[in-house]
């Protein structure tokens, strides 16, 4: 089959999240694929499959069981595919936290469509397991069963600003704000990197200095408090001769 379609990259449209809830990441691998469903939704066998659960806080808290009714928000992304609320159903849920509030056993499913071109939209059947740590892709289409799936792995969201690591412009650094003054997709937390070429090193040192005391939204003010002063040349420090980031929405260094 040689056809192939540019699916729909759909944006996660995640809901507005609120400081009363938590957020679990999804870290995981396209393990197994089948060559047909995955040459038409553009995935690819070694490739990264990412995602998030939101849920209460009042459900979620440590040694909770939890299920569908108390997730207000979820998104699974592997390249070109994309499910969030706005264009799947979350079948069924059922999760268990531990002591640290981490998601330790239960499942998860969820039915939506992907856009299948000359075949139209086709019914996808998503199925998680927290406990044995895998994900599974499944349609009745054309009768190929499963399609995709892989391990996945469930992490408390990282730095704590609520926001899932597919959507935080620094998944590091705790920036609600997501203040990103250059438009590359990288925070200004997290992006001292201000000739954009991927990596913070003298020039960039030399383009805060050339602002320092300067007030404004400018790109030097790295955390947001209107002047480039000594706490940004602090943050700068931090990255000097390395990358900027890491952003988790697509960036100007993605790729690199
Ligand atoms: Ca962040
Ligand atoms: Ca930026
Ligand atoms: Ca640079
Ligand atoms: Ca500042």
């Amino acid at each position: 089959m040689k056809h192939r379609t540019a699916l729909l990259v759909l944006v996660l449209c995640g809901f507005a999240t609120t400081t009363h809830a938590t957020t679990w990441d999804l870290e995981g691998v396209v393990d197994q694929c089948d060559p047909l469903a995955c040459d038409l939704a553009g995935i690819t066998v070694g490739e990264p499959i990412a995602g998030y659960i939101t849920a209460d806080d009042a459900a979620s808290g440590p040694g909770s069981t939890f299920g569908a009714a108390d997730i207000t928000d979820y998104g699974i992304q592997a390249q070109g595919v994309a499910v969030g609320p706005a264009d799947s159903t979350l079948v069924s849920a059922t999760l268990t936290t531990d002591g640290n509030g981490e998601l330790e056993s239960g499942t998860m499913a969820l039915t939506g469509q992907i856009d299948g071109g000359i075949f139209g939209l086709i019914d996808l059947a998503v199925s998680i397991d927290v406990g044995k740590e895998t994900w599974t892709i499944e349609t009745d289409f054309l009768g190929l069963g499963v399609v995709a799936s892989g391990p996945g792995n469930w992490f408390l969201e990282a730095d704590g600003d609520g926001l899932a690591a597919i959507q935080d412009n620094c998944t590091e650094v705790a920036n609600p704000a997501q203040r990103d003054t250059d438009i590359d997709g990288i925070g200004n937390f997290c992006d001292p990197d201000f000739d954009q070429n991927c990596s913070v090193d003298f020039l960039d040192v030399a383009t805060i200095k050339q602002n320092f005391l300067l007030s404004g939204d400018l790109v030097t003010d790295l955390d947001g408090d209107g002047i480039t002063s000594f706490p940004d040349v602090g943050i700068a420090k931090q990255f000097f001769l390395a990358d900027p980031g890491p952003s988790g929405v697509p960036n100007i260094c993605d790729g690199n």
